[in-house]
């Protein structure tokens, strides 16, 4: 690999003599040439800028001149034939540099021309004549969302981060594999040599452990978690069908979910709650809840009875309704699309909070079931969309939904929260008891004309499961 580096303060990449990339240059890996771009400078005081046609502040830097002295880099014999060349130019405004973008240089060029730029930049004509090059790629980059007096600093890191990927620079390939930004798509974890005490700070003691398993286990860990705390985006762009359980636990603490058996390719999201759903999106939540709803309901049951019950508790004007009184708590989680993924609604008693007996409300169960003292709210639906089940997004729902219930009822003596679900539905009744419910009776619930048996659980409302 071949760079060619122009700058009008060639000594500032003098560093890369140094290391290893000036032992890779010495060895022959990569070959490293700076060159003075006021060489190509006729005049008596070697003027490389100008300023700006149109008017402004600052100076831009020559075509004419660029021109002259890139053209003897593009004429150089690399040592291949047909070479495939690069002209990166450094600038604030370029694409961002990525690992990966050095990954695809260090494999795919024999040339990376550099032209560092000083004052406003370079006149954009250059950039646009060598692009029309058929044998050159021209590739404008930034290091990141900040300004830097020149390009000399951004040909440095262009350089170390693709020298080092080239074959023969770095001793221990296998030392790139676990880095940041490597394959894993994830941060780093932190490393650690002796002293193992220091400071007051020990190392953690499972590195100790000799137990190769739980610290490769350790390590991903703190990966998982740095990146989310980090580098957000970096989640957001994992390949979710890669990711295990463990690595469900550790990333669910940050917010991040993904269905139990995503696609190849599908993406961690991390929902938003929805707490003041407004009637302009009544539809979306009628929509989930006919979705949704007769999952919950047993085998035999008449779909014409289904339907009646969704038409009359499940339409836009009852979510409208829902979301307009206050004896009602409505909660939604949306995924990052925006579109609506999972709800709670709860039905509050008004006043002192003592319920009333309703559609069999089973007041006296649960109070008769415990020392249990106090009002009840009524969780009535808690429903994911089919894809989300078993993603733990139950336990987001359930934990926003008592937050919220707390908040409102916090005059309130010991609230409880209950629920009846239908006895053949298991699936229902070992995730609530997940999420903290315990059976405290039975009760008949009707859809249509058929009779229901539904179990009957309770909780506080304090958010330990
Ligand atoms: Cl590549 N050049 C300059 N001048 N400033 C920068 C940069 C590059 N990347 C971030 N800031």
């Amino acid at each position: 690999m071949r760079f060619d580096i122009f700058s009008v303060f060639p000594s500032y990449l003098n560093s890369l003599q140094l290391s290893l990339v000036g032992k890779a240059s010495v060895a022959g890996a990569i070959d490293v040439q700076v060159h003075d771009l006021r060489d190509w400078t006729t005049d008596k005081h070697r003027t490389v800028d100008d300023t700006p046609v149109g008017g402004g502040a600052g100076m831009v830097m020559r075509a004419d001149i660029w021109g002259k002295a890139l053209d003897t880099a593009f004429v150089e014999d690399v040592g291949v034939e047909n070479p495939r060349r690069i002209l990166a130019i450094p600038t604030p405004a370029g694409h961002p540099l990525t690992q990966e973008i050095c990954v695809d240089l260090a494999e795919r060029c024999d040339q990376i021309v550099i032209a560092c730029g000083r004052y406003e930049g370079i006149d954009s004509r250059v950039a646009t004549h060598y692009d029309s090059h058929d044998d050159i790629e021209v590739f404008e980059y930034s290091l990141g969302d900040y300004v830097l007096n020149g390009g000399e600093v951004a040909a440095l890191a262009l350089v170390e981060a693709v020298a080092r990927l080239v074959p023969g620079v770095i001793g221990n390939p296998e030392s790139l594999v676990e880095e940041s930004h490597g394959s894993a798509g994830l941060l780093e974890y932190p490393n650690y040599t002796r002293p193992l005490d220091w400071r007051g700070e020990s190392v953690p003691p499972i590195l100790t452990s000799g137990d190769h398993g739980r610290v490769a286990r350790w390590r991903r860990d703190e990966a998982l978690r740095k990146t989310a705390l980090r580098r957000p985006d970096m989640i957001a762009a994992l390949d979710a069908s890669t990711l295990d359980r463990r690595d469900r636990a550790v990333l669910g603490q940050y917010g991040w979910y993904w269905p139990k058996n995503p696609d190849v390719g599908a993406h961690p999201v991390r929902p938003v709650t929805e707490l003041s759903a407004t009637p302009e999106v009544a539809s979306h939540y009628s929509e989930l809840a006919r979705r949704t709803f007769p999952d919950a309901c047993p085998q035999d049951m008449l779909a014409s009875d289904i339907d009646a019950f969704m038409d009359a508790h499940l339409g836009r004007d009852m979510f409208t309704t829902y979301m307009e009184s206050a004896d009602w708590l409505l909660i939604g989680l949306r995924d990052t699309r925006g579109a609506l993924i999972a709800y709670s609604l709860s039905s509050i008693p008004d006043g002192d909070g003592v319920a009333g007996e309703e559609d069999g409300a089973p007041v006296d169960t649960v109070l008769a079931a415990g020392p249990r003292k106090g009002p009840l709210i009524e969780l009535s639906k808690f429903y994911l969309d089919r894809q989300w089940r078993g993603s733990g997004l139950a336990g987001m729902l359930m934990t926003a939904t008592l937050e919220e219930l707390s908040s409102r009822v916090r005059e309130w003596e010991r609230p409880y929260l209950w629920l009846g679900t239908n006895t053949g539905n298991k699936r229902a009744r070992s995730l609530y008891t997940k999420l903290g419910f315990e059976k405290v009776g039975n009760r008949h619930f009707t859809v249509g004309e058929q009779n229901n048996d539904d179990i009957v659980m309770a909780r506080t409302l304090d958010v330990t499961y």
